[in-house]
C-alpha cells in the first residue's frame, strides 16, 4: 500500500476578534432590554425572565476567551445579534472561497506544490455557502488547478473525513496531490440571543495538502499510518436549515446551530475514547509513543478528559495543544489549526494523533508520523 503523507498545511484567521467581555455585556444588555420589554408578561409568569450570561461561567465550562470573526459589526449590536455583511455577486467570490485561498496558498508554499501539481480539491466545512456549483470548483479556478473537486460535510468531522477520502484517492489512482480547505465560517449560524451557545465558535479557515510519500518534498511532512472514522446518529447537536426551508412554516429558530451540551459531553467522549484507542492497538501504538495530541477545540474540559483516557496520565499542556481560548470552537477546523500551529519541534520517527469529534455524531481518528 502506497505511503501517504500531510506534506503542508495553512491557516487564514480573520483579523477581527470578539473577546468573552464584549460578547457578554451586548448580551446582557439584550437580557435587561428583553426583560423590561416583557415585565408584565414576565410577573404574571407568562414569560420566562432571560438570565445574565457571565464570561467565568464561558471560560470555566469551555477554555474560551476570545474568537475572530469575519464581520464583528452587528454581532455586539443587541438590536442586531448577527453578523452584517452584504450578498455578495456571481462576480465576487463568496467568503468561504476567499478564506480557503489564503489557506490554500500558505499550504501549498509549505509543501512546496504549485497549483499544476494538484489535481483534486475537497472543501470540507460544517457550512456551505451555496449548494452549487461547488465551492471546490470555484476555488480551483481561482487557484488554476486541473482535475476536479467536490464539497463534503461531515459538521466537526468534515477535515478529518476529506483527508481519509484523499488517502483512498491517491491510493485507489484517482488522485495524485489533493488539497483539502476546511472554510469554517460559523458566526452567520450562531444564536446571540442564547445564553447556551452564543459564546461558542469562531471563524476560522485550514487547509491541508495531502500526497504519495513518494512525490513529497516537504521538510515537515506527517505520514499517515492509520485511520479511522465513525458515526454514530444523535440529535443532540443539530441545525435544520435547509433547501426547503422557504416551502415550510417560518420558525426564527431553524438557522440556528443547537445542542445539548451536556449529552453531547457524555455520549460523545466514549466514542472518542474508543475510537483513538482502538486505532493504536491496531497500529501497536503504546500511550508513550505518542509524541502529540491534536485534537478537536470544542471544550477543554473534554480535551483533558479525552487525553487522559489516551495517555492514562494528565497530558502536559504542550501535548495536547489548545487553540481554543483565542479561536474558540471552529468546527472541523480546530484539530487542524492546533496541528498547524504545534506541529513544529518533534523528530523523524515520532508518532502523533489528529482527531475530530462532533455532530452526527462524528469522529475522525488519523495516526501520524513525522516523516
Ligand atoms: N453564562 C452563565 N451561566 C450559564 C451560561 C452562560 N452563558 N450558559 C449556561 N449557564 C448555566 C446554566 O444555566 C446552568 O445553570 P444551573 O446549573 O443552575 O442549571 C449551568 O450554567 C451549567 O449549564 P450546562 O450544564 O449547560 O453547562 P456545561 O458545564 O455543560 O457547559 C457547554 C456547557 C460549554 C456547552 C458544554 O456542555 C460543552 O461544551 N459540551 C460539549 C459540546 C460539544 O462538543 N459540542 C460540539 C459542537 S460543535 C460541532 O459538532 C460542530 C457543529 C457544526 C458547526 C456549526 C457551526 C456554527
Amino acid at each position: 500500500m502506497k505511503n501517504v503523507v500531510i506534506s503542508g498545511s495553512g491557516l487564514f484567521t480573520p483579523s477581527e476578534t470578539v473577546s468573552n467581555e464584549e460578547l457578554v455585556a451586548s448580551y446582557n444588555l439584550y437580557v435587561d432590554q428583553f426583560n423590561a420589554e416583557h415585565a408584565q408578561a414576565i410577573s404574571r409568569g407568562e414569560v420566562a425572565a432571560l438570565e445574565h450570561s457571565s464570561c467565568e461561567f464561558i471560560e470555566k465550562a469551555s477554555g474560551i476567551k476570545s474568537r475572530h470573526v469575519l464581520y464583528k459589526e452587528g454581532i455586539l449590536d443587541p438590536a442586531i445579534m448577527r453578523p452584517v455583511f452584504a450578498r455578495r455577486s456571481e462576480e465576487q467570490l463568496p467568503e468561504m472561497v476567499e478564506m480557503a485561498l489564503s489557506a490554500a496558498r500558505e499550504a501549498m508554499t509549505q509543501a512546496n506544490k504549485t497549483a499544476a501539481d494538484i489535481d483534486l480539491i475537497i472543501c470540507a466545512a460544517s457550512n456551505m455557502q451555496r449548494p452549487y456549483p461547488a465551492l471546490s470548483i470555484e476555488l480551483q479556478q481561482q487557484l488554476g488547478c486541473r482535475g476536479y473537486a467536490f464539497d463534503m460535510n461531515v459538521a466537526c468531522s468534515s477535515a478529518t473525513f476529506a483527508i481519509s477520502n484523499a488517502v483512498n484517492a491517491i491510493r485507489g489512482g484517482t488522485a495524485k496531490v489533493v488539497l483539502v480547505v476546511n472554510p469554517e465560517f460559523a458566526s452567520p449560524q450562531v444564536n446571540y440571543s442564547s445564553r447556551d451557545s452564543h459564546f461558542i465558535f469562531g471563524d476560522v479557515c485550514t487547509a491541508t495538502i495531502i500526497e504519495a510519500e513518494q512525490s513529497c518534498n516537504s521538510d515537515n511532512a506527517w505520514r499517515i499510518n492509520g485511520m479511522r472514522l465513525k458515526t454514530e446518529f444523535s440529535n443532540n447537536i443539530r441545525c435544520d436549515m435547509g433547501y426547503t426551508e422557504h416551502c415550510l412554516p417560518a420558525d426564527p429558530l431553524v438557522p440556528f446551530f443547537k445542542q445539548q451540551g451536556r449529552k453531547v459531553f457524555k455520549e460523545l467522549l466514549p466514542i472518542v475514547a474508543d475510537v483513538i484507542l482502538d486505532e493504536m492497538a491496531a497500529q501497536q501504538l503504546a500511550p508513550e509513543q505518542l509524541k502529540r495530541l491534536w485534537l478537536h477545540q470544542a471544550n477543554i474540559n473534554m480535551n483533558i478528559f479525552a487525553a487522559k483516557k489516551i495517555l492514562g496520565r494528565d497530558p502536559l499542556p504542550e501535548e495536547a495543544p489548545l487553540v481554543l481560548d483565542t479561536y474558540a470552537n471552529t468546527a472541523s477546523a480546530g484539530s487542524v489549526i492546533a496541528f498547524h500551529k504545534y506541529k513544529q519541534g518533534l523528530q523523524a520517527g515520532d508518532h502523533a494523533i489528529l482527531c475530530s469529534f462532533g455532530a452526527g455524531y462524528s469522529v475522525g481518528c488519523l495516526v501520524l508520523q513525522k516523516c
